[in-house]
């Protein structure tokens, strides 16, 4: 069965990767997933500086579920760029971003001036650093940074989004975004702001417990995200499926909805990089099963119940 995909001039042998912030803080961890059946890999979000992250406990999960408030701990930008430039493969992304918009643009603008070729992701959508929201709910911000950044950055850029829940966001929200020749959007990084309590107290240290959820019970807000900008995004801008996905199943959806590349995060978190050899399995047999003999054949082909 052929899993192959692209975006932009990116070829992929697979459409399964991991989503930004698993199993990518460290070389070894990349190793690994350079290693395993995924299609490519996304480094975690990289800042100017290295940083520690929040204080845990501060990520609890299981395979299908997951709460997190890390922090936008990493190793900062030059130790991925050191790591990327080194590889002989081109077909990998650079997840980025900033706790300001100079910040951003500082860490960009050294993405710009590297050897790195690859896809950049801006990450717009950390829910769990303190006392700063998230970007991407502030869509005078979004704009005022994507005509910042396309001033100066002319590699192939992506964004990372926040899941929305009102079909007049997405539509300004994809008004925004198809402003600027984008390579693609990933949706959507974890529903920001939940709670888990075990024994009366909540389950996570910083922020009184808040932080961002992940697994198979964000899957429905994560495909409606996909497709709703797959509806109203340019064609030129690929979809990136994250959110729910456990099982060849979820990826079928996801693709289905019109995602070109799917990641895995929380179940792979709590399987390791070996997951990919079983979804890619089960996606395969799920598309033969169907008579698809690539992803093309049903990237996007959601069926309506018409009248
Ligand atoms: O590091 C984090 O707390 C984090 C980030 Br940057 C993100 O984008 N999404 C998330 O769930 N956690």
């Amino acid at each position: 069965m052929n899993l192959s995909t692209e975006i932009a001039d990116y070829k992929f042998e697979t459409c399964l990767m991991n989503a930004a912030g698993v199993h990518c803080q460290f070389r070894e961890e990349l190793d690994g997933l350079l290693n395993s059946k995924a299609g490519s890999f996304v480094t975690k979000t990289a800042t100017s500086q290295e940083r520690k992250g929040n204080p845990e406990p501060r990520f609890v999960s299981h395979l299908d579920a997951s709460i997190n408030s890390m922090g936008l701990p990493n190793q900062g930008i030059d130790y991925y760029l050191d790591y990327l430039e080194l590889l002989e493969r081109k077909n990998v992304f650079l997840s980025v971003s900033g706790l300001s918009k100079e910040e951003i643009f500082e860490v960009l603008l050294k993405v710009e001036k590297s050897n790195f070729k690859g896809l950049t992701e801006l990450n717009l959508s950390c829910p769990n650093v303190v006392g700063k929201p998230q970007t991407a709910y502030d869509f005078e911000l979004m704009r005022e940074i994507l005509d910042r950044v396309y001033s100066f950055f002319t590699k192939p850029l992506g964004v990372k989004l926040p899941p929305y829940f009102d079909l007049v966001h997405f539509d300004k929200v994809a008004m925004i975004l198809n402003d600027y020749p984008l390579a693609f959007v990933n949706t959507i990084n974890s529903i920001g702001n939940g709670l888990w309590i075990k024994d009366e107290t909540v389950v996570l240290k910083p922020k009184q417990g808040f932080g961002g959820i992940g697994g198979s019970a964000i899957k429905a807000t994560a495909l409606a995200n996909v497709h709703a900008f797959y509806q109203r995004l340019n064609s030129s801008i690929a979809i990136i499926g994250t959110g729910g996905i456990v099982t060849g199943q979820d990826a079928f959806e996801h693709i289905l909805c019109g995602a070109s590349m799917v990641q895995i995060g929380t179940a792979l978190a709590y399987e390791g990089p070996e997951i990919f050899e079983w979804v890619g399995q089960e996606l395969s047999q799920i598309m033969a099963e169907k008579g698809y003999d690539t992803i093309h054949s049903f990237r996007g082909q959601l069926k309506y119940i018409e009248e």
